[in-house]
């Protein structure tokens, strides 16, 4: 099976890109952002200052600099407002466009967090399941990527993506 549900830290990964849950200034934050600029050191943030931040929803990429992985996808994924602000579509895009960028770049492998549920708060029973519907979807087509995982930063996010990854092996 091409996609991957594990319990790790992102930034360990040495997948050929791994995917930034980042804001659309591009200029770090917490959560796992800023776990990934720490690691990966400032010269992330330099080559971040020079994209004009990123739109909710598409993606840029960078060098992984001292991280593992080589490249960094960094993509802003939406806002919780109740369901009604077109945040399912937009989170969708963001793996969407992450995957596609990842193509463009040659990557066999990458890893995702789960993208919005933290300080955006997006419910994870609900982003679950967009989350692998558009990675498998895309798997479905891809030529460069083979190897997709989701990395939950705790048992909480695991339980989710296990139980949305059954329902979806059920249908
Ligand atoms: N590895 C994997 N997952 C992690 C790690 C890690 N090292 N650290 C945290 N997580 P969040 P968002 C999980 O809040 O909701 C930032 O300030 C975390 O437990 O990082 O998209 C940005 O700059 C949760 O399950 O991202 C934005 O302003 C998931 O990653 C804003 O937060 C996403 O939580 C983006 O909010």
């Amino acid at each position: 099976m091409p996609l991957h549900i594990e319990k790790g830290d992102i930034t360990t990964y040495p997948t050929d890109a791994i995917v930034n849950a980042a804001n659309r200034t591009l200029l770090g934050g917490g959560g796992v952002d800023g776990a990934i600029h720490r690691a990966a050191g400032p010269e992330l943030l330099e080559e971040c200052k020079t994209l004009g931040g990123c739109e909710t929803g598409e993606a840029k990429i960078t060098k992984g600099y001292r991280l593992p992985a080589k490249y960094v996808i960094h993509t802003p994924g939406p806002i919780w407002y109740g369901g009604t602000r077109g945040e399912a579509e937009r989170l969708c895009a963001s793996y969407y466009n992450s995957l596609r960028l990842a193509e463009e770049h040659d990557c066999a492998s990458v890893a995702f967090p789960s993208i919005s549920t933290g300080v955006y708060h997006f419910p994870l029973d609900l982003a679950a399941p967009i989350a692998l519907e558009t990675i498998l979807s895309f798997l479905e087509t891809a030529k460069c990527v083979r190897d997709v995982t989701m990395v939950c930063f705790d048992d909480k996010t695991l339980a989710a993506y296990e139980k949305a990854l059954q329902a979806l092996q059920g249908k």
